[in-house]
């Protein structure tokens, strides 16, 4: 039987229609700049987003740490959520490669910075401390339950950012679902920030790949720096190529991955032993607490009813629903779980 695997979108295979344009696509040495079909995804991503120009990288993770480098020397300074997947979980490269300095502001349960924290933790001109350089937000957050920063956060983080001097940089890892459950152009999300990453590899279903969009300035800075980085990757076409198609045909069905996630948070809700933290999920992604017992042994249970849950640390799970999630897999989930804590 199928395995149900709600770890992540990042699980998500391509659609046929993506491997037979992948196939076909037309190529060459991006090192050089000259693979039509790369050229073609980092305008559009450009257009989509509203900025002057786009790089393709190999991962959200690059993507990221090219934008703090080409946005920060070595020694600046970064406002940061703790619970941002760029300092939690990107194994601290700004510090390992950049020499850059977090500096940490905590995030609101809806994934907000508190921007009066923002005001005060921008350090004073004095030769004891860090320059503060940049602001990071996440949008849709991850840790924070798939939460929605809105259109007037964005524009008032944005325009806090620029009247103290920063940049703002987003990951906008999830942004196309923070624009569909929203019904908004995505270029509202995107606007206030300077600098924005996206990935095609998660709900939009790509096999590999990010952008990042910005200032033409600011990309030349970020190629240099995807570069050092060694994400140069020659005839890259083959994975522009799902790219584009993740863009122009799969930004729309994000809603159905959220119609599944309020489907499944409300199941999850009626099982004993559990507790969902949003029973409203406001994108892709549920997560909840496991009331008692081992969460290792709750995992292999649920394992062993062909479901994979993602682990969110200590007694904490997260589901995620994606392009193969379909049919009936969420009721099936739903019982598989309710077999797993009643084994
Ligand atoms: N997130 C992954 C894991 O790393 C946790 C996931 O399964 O959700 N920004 C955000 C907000 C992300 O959630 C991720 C991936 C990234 C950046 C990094 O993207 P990749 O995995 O392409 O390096």
């Amino acid at each position: 039987m199928k395995l149900l695997d709600f770890r992540s979108d990042t699980v998500t295979l391509p659609s046929e229609a993506m491997r037979k344009a992948m196939a076909e696509a037309e190529l060459g040495d991006d090192v050089y700049g000259d693979d039509p079909t790369v050229n073609r995804l980092q305008d559009l991503a450009a257009e989509m987003t509203g900025k002057e120009a786009g790089l393709f990288v190999p991962s959200g993770t690059m993507g990221n740490l090219a934008a703090l480098l080409a946005h920060c020397q070595r020694g600046d300074e970064v406002i940061v959520g703790d619970q941002a997947h760029t300092y939690i979980f990107e194994a601290g490269g700004m510090a390992a490669l950049g020499g850059i300095h977090p500096r940490v502001v905590k995030n609101l349960s809806d994934g907000r910075l508190d921007l009066e924290e923002v005001r005060a933790a921008v350090r004073p001109d004095d030769a004891h401390f860090p320059v503060t350089r940049l602001l990071t937000l996440e949008n849709t957050h991850n840790r924070c339950g798939g939460a929605i920063l809105s259109p007037s956060y964005m524009k008032a983080a944005g325009d806090l950012a620029h009247e103290l001097g920063l940049q703002l940089h987003l990951d906008g890892a999830r942004i196309f679902n923070a624009s569909v459950a929203l019904g908004v152009d995505v270029k509202v999300l995107t606007g206030p920030a300077d600098s924005v990453m996206f990935c095609l590899s998660k709900g939009l279903a790509a096999p590999v790949g990010s952008v990042l969009c910005g200032s033409k300035d600011f990309i030349l800075r970020a190629h240099r720096a995807r570069k050092q980085l060694g994400g140069g990757m020659r005839q890259a076409g083959v994975l522009a190529a799902a790219g584009i198609l993740a863009l122009t045909q799969m930004v729309e069905r994000l809603d159905d991955d959220h119609r599944q996630a309020r489907q499944l948070a409300k199941g999850l809700s009626e099982v004993a032993g559990i507790q969902v933290e949003s029973l409203e999920p406001p994108t892709n992604m549920v997560y909840f607490q496991l009331m008692e017992g081992s969460a290792d042994a709750f995992r292999e249970r649920c394992k062993k009813a062909g479901l994979l849950v993602g682990v969110a640390g200590g007694s904490r799970f997260r589901m995620v629903t994606h392009y193969g999630i379909e049919g009936n897999d969420v009721k099936r989930a739903i019982d598989a779980i309710r077999d797993a804590l009643s084994a």
